[in-house]
């Protein structure tokens, strides 16, 4: 982490199993990322609790999700994967940081007006400024790269604003950090309402396919998906949503383009183009399910990465935290 490498941050919400979408959207360019910078990967629990959970299921899916990082093969030695409330850091910074951000900057963020619309009976301030704590979290370790899926670019352009805000208020102390936002399969789409981005948290289990799923489980899901009825094997997201989401998950898979894929089903129907969508995928993924099931008999392992990963980031948290509050003019602590 010393070193003189450019620093990247990334994390994602223990709301859930992890779906193809937080795959190919984003963890898959954490590790195409993950030698040529110093990385920080987070579960962000304290995000999570913005939409009700049951405590058991969250501390499972929390430990859970750590270990699907490492499954999918982040390298928890050489990266800092770590839970989010571990570090208290990210809380303090966000109080700051809420007082360098609008009302009206927060009402027009999108993801706000959909999960308000999903959970309207329980819109509580957390969610509304959960993006202020998501530029914290980013902020708070001098990120200069923010590797994540296209619905979080609104967030990140809210975090440079908050940034330069608060540079411009008190000198330079903030790094104003790069979104990195892949070209294919940014936005994974439903597999039921491909207009829908995937989403871990969908009610309907055949919407998703998770990293975990049993291989017969994922290709009766992708035999599933919803197309059309044309019959064409064609790249075209405005008409042919649901073909097009099944050519880009192919293409991640095989390294093809979208001509390639286009050319290599040329004359077939839609069902054995189904047929190798969920071989590719589950072959594909059958790397790290089997990782996965190592790491789960290695309590030890985890444990110890979840305790050193938490004290470096701590470390490193203090170190901007004491920056900013002196910045701001509060009393420093005498020891
Ligand atoms: P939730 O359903 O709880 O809102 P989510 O599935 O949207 O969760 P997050 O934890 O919010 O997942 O996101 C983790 C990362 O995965 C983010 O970088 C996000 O942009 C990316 N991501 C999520 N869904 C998709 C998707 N369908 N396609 C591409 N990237 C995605
Ligand atoms: N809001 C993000 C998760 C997240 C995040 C971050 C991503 C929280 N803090 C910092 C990148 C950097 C989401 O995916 N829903």
């Amino acid at each position: 982490m010393m070193s003189d490498k450019k620093i990247l941050y990334s994390g994602m919400q223990p709301t859930g199993q992890l779906t193809l979408g937080n795959y190919l959207g984003a963890l898959k360019n954490w590790l195409l990322l993950q030698e040529e910078y110093n990385c920080l990967f987070s579960v962000v629990d304290l995000h999570s609790l913005t939409v009700r959970q049951k405590p058991a299921d969250l501390r499972k899916n929390a430990r859970n999700l750590l270990m699907q990082y490492i499954a999918a093969g982040i390298d928890p030695e050489e990266n800092i994967v770590y839970y989010q409330s571990h570090v208290s850091g990210h809380a303090e910074l966000a109080w700051i940081l809420n007082c360098y951000t609008h009302l009206g900057e927060l009402n027009r963020m999108t993801q706000f007006k959909e999960k308000s619309a999903k959970h309207e009976s329980n819109i509580n301030a957390g969610l509304f400024t959960y993006p202020v704590l998501m530029a914290a979290d980013i902020l708070l370790f001098n990120t200069d790269l923010v590797p994540v899926g296209h619905d979080q670019k609104q967030h990140l352009e809210l975090a440079r604003d908050i940034a330069s805000r608060f540079n411009n208020a008190n000198g330079d102390v903030f790094t104003v950090p790069d979104p990195y936002i892949a070209k294919v399969a940014a936005r994974v789409m439903s597999l039921q309402e491909p207009t829908k981005k995937m989403s871990k948290s969908d009610e309907n289990p055949n919407a998703y396919i998770l990293l975990l799923d049993e291989p017969n489980v994922i290709r009766n899901k992708i035999k599933r998906a919803v197309t059309d009825s044309d019959a064409e094997i064609r790249f075209d997201r405005g008409n042919k949503a649901g073909i097009s989401n099944l050519i880009e998950i192919y293409s991640c898979f095989t390294g093809m383009t979208m001509d390639e894929v286009q050319s290599h089903f040329e004359g077939k129907g839609y069902g054995d183009f189904k047929k190798e969508v969920g071989d590719v995928v589950a072959e594909g993924l059958r790397p790290l399910q089997e990782r996965y099931k190592e790491l789960q008999k290695n309590k030890d392992y985890i444990d110890q990465i979840i305790k050193k990963n938490g004290e470096t980031a701590n470390y490193l948290a203090q170190k901007t935290l004491r920056k900013v509050k002196k910045k701001v003019g509060l009393p420093e602590l005498v020891r």
